[in-house]
């Protein structure tokens, strides 16, 4: 006998970050669909939700890390600095949700676990954690990029008597600091944000570094409200600039290569945006080709070696900070986390020199002897663009399974769909644009309902991207990245910090703009090479 189903819905969308909160509004609100989410987590906020870490905080500018659907919201939202910390996101996305009264279409606390492909009906059964069956004709998947955790098995892990915590999976209540050992292992984006917070406080703090990483000043500072104010007198301008420009956050991008201008004005160009702050900034809006062409990084990371060793009062130490491949990983920033190392409490441990051999009961013992700590900290990242799609058993038509679909590597047509699971949206997902998140969320999702409203409008069923459709968007995409830098150093961009996971290209490098013109003009023309198809509705 068939299991019961408990709900059958237009919509079905998975996880309530930005991306899923927006869903939620724009089928459940706008389009007036029924909708049914679920989330993991209690609340909203996706990865908000779980990076509560000391110092966690978004390093993008806020004004291009918000909706753009609402401009009251934008106006009536008092945002209180350059880049806010996690409580202000999820006030922020609660408020949201409050405001169009989402939560009531959400189920909390409840995974989804399984999703198949009815290809009688044309209809999705999602399976929760709990055992209860969803139907719904379409899924957003919102499932977060970097969501899924990297949590590393150190020998011995199990037996620590102090606190051990993923900056990812921080506890909700307070993790007194102040006096405590700390041990922070990672310094990506969250290790250098954690030691940044904690190194004020703690006792002793000992930083865990596998590889250094090119650092720029965050320059934190209440939100400036000239530049709000002017963004709400050119609102329609202004988010059309930032949706067709090449990184989507906001600024001026240059079109300059870094090689044909003088040194002088180079170093006047690295010094203004130094004093400026900001990662993505330093990256883009310096110069045009710092990400693909070897000399223009050679530049940047010359002057940034620069700065590290004028900040840095230890060369020695300096030295260790440095590191020796192309600027081509995530750009960091951070306001005081090299500052920290010129403390006596603040310790170095470079894990190619003295490696980890095991997590004992009181703290870390390296080759050079035991550590005594009362916390240990894993910033060591995620499973990061496919990893969260994969814990989700999906099979779609003729018993595909997204596992093995993405078996070799992870697949999808314009980062929004997989060829053989129909009416299901990636936010996102897997060869997406290589953007900031919020705007190319809300412009991906705005694309999903288009293609609900073809499928409605038509009287279709489902439209299912073609297995060519898809192999012709992994070479577009595999074209551009391979003709960066990104792909020749090793980190979560490329796959290379999972043991075991493929390592190849998982985006769309060819900046927003031209993303937003490839997936709007697929959608002018009506679909070509997606297969559609009609059938029974179900009774
Ligand atoms: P990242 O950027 O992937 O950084 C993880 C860090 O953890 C990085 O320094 C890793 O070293 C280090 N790591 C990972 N595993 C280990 C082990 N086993 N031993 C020692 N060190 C290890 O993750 P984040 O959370 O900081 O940031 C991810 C993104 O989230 C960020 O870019 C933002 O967009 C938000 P490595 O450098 O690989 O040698």
């Amino acid at each position: 006998m068939p299991e019961a189903i408990v709900k059958e819905v237009d919509v079905a969308v998975i996880g309530t970050g930005f991306g899923g909160t927006y869903s939620l509004y724009k089928f459940g609100v706008e389009m007036g669909l029924s909708v049914q989410g679920f989330d993991d987590a209690g609340d909203v906020g996706g990865t908000w939700f779980w990076n509560r870490y000391p110092g966690a905080r978004s390093d993008t500018e806020v004004t291009a890390y918000c909706y753009a659907f609402d401009k009251d919201l934008f106006r009536d939202w008092q945002w209180s600095m350059r880049y806010p910390d996690h409580w202000e996101i999820r006030d922020y996305l609660n408020t949201v949700a409050t405001k169009y009264d989402l939560k009531k279409f959400v189920k909390f606390n409840t995974r989804v676990v399984a999703m198949e492909w009815d290809d009688e009906i044309h209809r999705w059964t999602l399976t929760t954690d709990a055992g209860e069956k969803y139907r719904a004709q379409f899924v957003v998947e919102g499932v977060g990029l970097l969501s899924a955790t990297n949590y590393p098995q150190i020998k011995g892990q199990e037996s620590f008597t102090g606190d051990l915590y993923h900056t990812a999976r921080w506890p909700h209540e307070d993790v007194q600091i102040a006096g405590k050992r700390i041990a922070v292992i990672g310094t990506g984006s969250s290790g250098v944000q954690v030691v940044g917070a904690v190194a004020p406080l703690a006792d002793e703090t000992y930083v865990f570094q596998r590889r250094p990483q090119y650092i720029v000043p965050a320059a934190n500072r209440p939100i400036d409200k000239d530049h709000k104010d002017w963004i709400l007198d050119n609102w329609d301008e202004y988010w059309r600039s930032v949706l067709w420009s090449i990184t989507a956050f906001g600024f001026p991008e240059s079109p300059t290569p870094a090689m044909d201008v003088t040194p002088e004005e180079r170093e006047r160009v690295f010094e203004e945006a130094w004093e400026a702050g900001n990662g993505f900034r330093f990256m883009f809006a310096t110069f045009g080709d710092i990400g693909v062409s070897p000399d223009s990084n050679r530049a940047a990371t010359d002057f940034l070696e620069k700065k590290i060793r004028e900040i840095v009062k230890d060369q020695a130490l300096a030295d260790k900070l440095i590191p020796d491949d192309y600027w081509a990983r995530r750009p960091l920033c951070s306001d005081g986390y090299l500052e920290t190392f010129n403390q006596d409490n603040v310790h170095l441990i470079d894990v190619n020199e003295t490696p980890i051999v095991e997590i004992t009961q009181k703290g870390i013992l390296t080759t050079a002897g035991e550590i005594e700590l009362d916390i240990i900290v894993l910033a060591t990242g995620f499973d990061s663009v496919s990893g969260q799609y994969l814990k989700i058993d999906q099979i779609g038509r003729n018993g595909r399974k997204l596992g093995e679909h993405w078996k070799e590597r992870p697949r999808t047509a314009l980062g929004l769909m997989v060829s053989g699971f129909p009416n299901m949206f990636m936010v996102y997902g897997p060869m997406g644009p290589f953007t900031n998140q919020p705007p190319a969320h809300e412009a991906q999702v705005n694309w999903m309902a288009d293609v609900v409203k073809y499928v409605r409008d038509n009287d279709l069923e489902f439209l299912d991207p073609s297995d060519e459709t898809e192999a012709s968007w992994m070479v577009t995409c595999d074209d551009i990245a391979y003709q960066t830098l990104f792909m020749k150093v090793n980190s979560w961009i490329n796959g290379s910090n999972v043991p075991g996971k493929p390592v190849t290209n998982y985006f769309f490098m060819g900046g927003m703009g031209a993303y937003m013109d490839l997936i709007l003009d697929v959608r002018d023309r009506g679909f070509p090479g997606f297969e559609s198809g009609k059938g029974l509705t179900p009774a």
